[in-house]
């Protein structure tokens, strides 16, 4: 799973990715303006990972991971006559964005439109996503209806279903509404899925609030499906990213900090993209695996191995409360709480399972 951290220019992009990933990448009051990726890849905190690697004592613990990728370069006019190259390729291809929006005032650090203003910076860089997306949906309905004119009644029956698909994203994004906001049936995402429409992607809005105590104040309304807003104090959580844990615990009282929100934006973008964790648990290893809200047994088992999605034949299924509650596998089993599951089961947030296969 791949995020995008989008923004404009000196809205703290850099800044939240160094507090996401523990890096010391440069931050620089004047911005460079130019398309330029840095990615890293970050463990999902999980206590329930936690809590079974203290019970297996496993070799190996591995969380579930979400690689960031800091996207530079993004502003006003950039969609103008469709986005290009690697710079479109590189948001095409994210499952989901950060979006991050300034909230922090500094007179030292220049805003490209001046006033702190973060229901405006969104619309910005909406706009220039709604625009990238009618680009490429009008450039398809072009070689469509195309299409449909040369070959005349021997058309393919697919296209006048696509014709009509792309008509209502494109009456969507006239609207200027985003594409994620329609209600669209699994195999109308699927024919669509190729295009790495923008507007489509489930996005997690960050307020990236100054130091100013009434800062924490500020809120913004963002009511669109596959979206959440949360707000931090981005510079300090890139500080405290960079301390041990002793050093951020002294840092963090003195600034009345209990929680940091780098870990919780972390839990919040894996939601958002609507994915889940079951876990695999052994003397060897306790891992995590990520897999899509609604994925069956078997599409688990294919997430560890294809070889244990093609010769599965049942899974074994621990509750992790049921786990816990028994205290140990061994009690679970006893306790006749152990399920099997076939084929058709759908795994849940949470599930311990064993894949039984012929492979
Ligand atoms: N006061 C304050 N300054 C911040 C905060 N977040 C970022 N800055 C400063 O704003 C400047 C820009 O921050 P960056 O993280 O580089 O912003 P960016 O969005 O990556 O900028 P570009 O990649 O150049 O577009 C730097 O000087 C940061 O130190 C904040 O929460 N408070
Ligand atoms: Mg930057």
């Amino acid at each position: 799973m791949r995020l995008g951290i989008i923004g404009l220019p000196n809205s703290g992009k850099t800044t939240l990715f160094n507090a996401l990933t523990r890096q010391n990448l440069a931050t620089a009051a004047a911005s460079s303006g130019q398309f330029e990726v840095h990615t890293a890849v970050v463990n999902v905190p999980d206590p329930r990972v936690d809590r079974l690697s203290a019970m297996y004592n496993p070799r190996k613990t591995i969380y579930a991971t979400i690689t960031y990728a800091d996207i530079g370069g993004l502003d006003k006019g950039i969609s103008q006559g469709g986005l290009k190259g690697q710079f479109r390729q590189e948001l095409a291809q994210a499952d989901g964005f950060v979006h991050v929006v300034r909230a922090f005032q500094d007179d030292t650090v220049p805003h490209p439109y001046v006033t702190v203003d973060p229901a405006r910076d969104v619309e910005i860089l909406d706009a220039e996503f709604l625009l990238s997306d009618l680009v490429a949906v009008e450039k398809r309905l072009e070689k469509l209806h195309g299409d449909l004119r040369i070959r005349g009644k021997t058309v393919d029956k697919a296209v006048p279903i696509e014709l009509e698909l792309m008509e209502k994203l494109k009456a969507q994004l006239e609207a200027d509404r985003p594409l994620r906001d329609l209600e669209l049936t699994a195999d109308e995402l699927r024919l669509i899925r190729g295009y790495g429409f923008l507007s489509l992607k489930p996005v997690l809005i960050v307020l990236n609030l100054g130091d100013d105590p009434g800062d924490s104040a500020i809120t913004l309304h963002y009511d669109h499906r596959q979206s959440a807003v949360v707000a931090l104090r981005g510079k300090i959580e890139a500080e405290l990213a960079q301390l041990d844990a002793a050093d951020a615990a002294v840092f963090m009282e003195e600034y009345g900090i209990t929680e940091l929100s780098a870990a919780r934006v972390i839990r919040l973008s894996y939601e958002l993209l609507a994915i889940q964790s079951f876990f695999t648990v052994g003397e060897d290893e306790v891992r995590a695996w990520s897999i899509p809200v609604g994925a069956t047994a078997p599409e688990a088992a294919g997430a560890i191995h294809s070889d244990l999605q093609k010769g599965f034949i049942r899974a074994e299924v621990m509750k992790y409360d049921d786990l816990i509650a028994a205290g140990s596998e061994a009690a679970l089993r006893a306790s006749g709480k152990l399920r099997l599951e076939g084929r058709d089961y759908v795994v849940k947030d949470g599930d311990i399972v064993h894949i039984r296969h012929s492979s």
